[in-house]
């Protein structure tokens, strides 16, 4: 009885443990979508197999003496042995060998990766808790949580955190680095077809670390040159008469600009620039669509939406009616 159900468990948490390698797995780092991430899963196959054999051989042995020369009943004394030369000198070279011969194809790609390649787009990741900044200064474009990229042309991350460390990845382009304060780290990303690519960040941060996902947008270059240029724009203002603009003279009277930039009304800067807020599909560290609805579960009570977050609203919670009409305005930020 006790036995079956050791085994019901058992066979529980095998089968869960390998349900996580399930096909459609959006952040497998082991299906890399473009040449960053192939070059990474190239070093990582054969190290793996390095690595599996070492395990077998290693385990096996240690099975093999566990067993073989287990304790009998009546089992004489062990003949006692110390020291080996010619054992002790192969089983330090021999490993020394193999990270020698693992470390050469590991260094050239450490170096491959931290090139600079020709082309690339410039962007600025700022880690925030739990949000990402992207500015891309020679573009004249700033916006948060959705990297956009051309399809086929390698992007320069220049990573800076404003807080404490985050950590950058996105497993199906590229490789991962750390966000560190006062510090610039480089990295590379490229993608090959159109598409969204998950990812979030990978170092504790916080109360809400585990909503701070990423997410890069790929795109034809065509269309990533549309993107840019209504990025560039500022966001027209809304008509007059309409809830939009009800919701625009909210939006100065609540202090929402007081944290958030609305190019050409507010400069903030504790909270993402909302200029263009209604052409992103997600938004809070993309753990929301971008919908009215969520958008009204985020301005009901921002705390319980995403704890620990920054946006504390200053005269306290909003009014539902005070909600429709920011959300009116807010869907004008094109
Ligand atoms: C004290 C600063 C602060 C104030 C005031 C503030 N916000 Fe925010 N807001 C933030 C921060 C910080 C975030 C990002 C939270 C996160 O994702 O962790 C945010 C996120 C948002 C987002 C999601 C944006 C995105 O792209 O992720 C919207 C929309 C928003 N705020 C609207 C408002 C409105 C409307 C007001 C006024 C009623 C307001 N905020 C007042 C700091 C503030
Ligand atoms: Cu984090």
């Amino acid at each position: 009885m006790r036995r079956n159900r050791r085994l019901a468990a058992f066979s529980a948490s095998l089968f869960l443990f390998l349900a996580a390698c399930a096909g459609n797995a959006p952040q497998d780092t082991l299906e890399p979508k473009g040449p960053v991430a192939r070059q990474i899963d190239h070093l990582i196959n054969p190290v793996f197999i390095v690595a599996g054999v070492v395990f077998v051989l290693v385990e096996g042995l240690v099975l093999l003496a566990v067993i073989k020369f287990r304790a009998r009943p009546d089992s004489p004394e062990p003949e006692q042995i110390h020291g080996n030369t010619r054992l002790e000198v192969g089983w330090t070279l021999a490993p020394a060998l193999i990270l020698l011969a693992v470390a050469v194809p590991t260094i050239a790609t450490i170096f491959d990766l931290s090139k600079k390649p020709e082309n690339a787009v410039n962007v600025t990741v700022i880690g925030h808790q739990f949000w990402w900044e992207y500015r891309y200064e020679d573009l004249g474009v700033v916006t948060a949580n959705e990297l956009r990229m051309p399809v086929g042309r390698p992007v320069e991350l220049t990573l800076n955190s404003d807080d404490v460390i985050h950590s950058y990845w996105i497993p199906p382009l590229g490789g991962k680095t750390d966000v560190v304060p006062g510090r610039n780290n480089t990295m590379h990303l490229e993608a090959e077809t159109p598409g969204e690519y998950l990812g979030q960040c990978t170092e504790f941060c916080g109360a809400s670390h585990a909503n701070m996902r990423a997410k890069a947008i790929a795109m034809a270059p065509a269309d990533f040159d549309a993107w840019v240029a209504g990025q560039k724009a500022a966001a027209p203002a809304p008509a007059a008469g309409t809830m939009a603009e009800e919701g625009a003279l909210l939006f100065a009277q609540k202090g929402c600009g007081g944290c958030h930039t609305v190019q050409g009304v507010s400069e903030g800067k504790i909270g993402p620039n909302l200029t263009h807020l209604a052409t992103r599909t997600t938004f809070a560290g993309s753990i929301f669509n971008n919908n009215d609805q969520n958008l009204r579960t985020w301005l009901r009570d921002p705390q319980a939406a995403k704890p620990g977050n920054k946006m504390i609203i200053p005269g306290g919670p909003l009014a539902p009616d005070e909600i429709t009409k920011l959300i009116a305005y807010l869907d004008t930020l094109r």
